[in-house]
């Protein structure tokens, strides 16, 4: 659920379609207690709300914005031509090409554009973080505890191996 408070965050989407992939970044969000808004902002069906969107996201408070679309992606790099903030892109993928990634990592010089793996929304949210965390130190202990707790996994599964032998955890599943 998006916090009541205001969004720090926003998560933008060209269609209502890419919102099973976008939710993973609302989700990781709300893990670590960060406001977001969430909104649908297509490039090529609502271009002019796509450009009001960037273009007041700074003043409305948004620190960065996490944006997803498929096909020819056009919203991504759109979004970060309108503003300053920092944006990040998700490359929803559904079936095959690879389009989406493309048109995200050929962005022009001199307008930059954080691209995450195909369909990596939570990615973009945990990246989103590690942006907020400079100037948030509730954030940044958060985000050490998150650390931390997938190395101490590794390592118990790792011991776990030594102990069982490979055989026992691959049956194990
Ligand atoms: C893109 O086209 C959207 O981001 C979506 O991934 C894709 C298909 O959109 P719909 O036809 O499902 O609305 O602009």
């Amino acid at each position: 659920m998006a916090a009541m408070t205001t969004p720090l965050v926003g998560i933008i989407m060209g269609s209502k379609s890419d919102l099973d992939i976008m939710s993973g970044a609302a989700k990781t969000l709300d893990e670590f207690s960060v406001s977001y808004e969430v909104r649908i902002v297509s490039a090529h069906r609502t271009p002019q709300a796509m450009n009001k969107y960037a273009q007041s996201a700074k003043e409305r408070g948004i620190k960065v914005i996490i944006a997803g679309a498929g096909g020819s992606a056009h919203l991504p790099g759109m979004t970060a031509s309108e503003t300053i903030l920092p944006v990040i892109a998700i490359p929803v993928r559904r079936s095959g090409g690879h389009e989406a990634f493309w048109s995200n990592i050929k962005m022009p010089p001199g307008i930059p554009l954080a691209t995450m793996p195909e369909n990596g929304a939570e990615y973009g949210a945990l990246f989103a973080i590690r942006i907020l965390a400079l100037n948030d130190p509730r954030l940044a202990t958060a985000y050490e505890v998150f650390v931390n707790k997938q190395r101490d996994m590794v390592i118990a599964l790792d011991q776990e191996l030594q102990e069982k032998g490979w055989e026992n955890i691959l049956k194990k599943g």
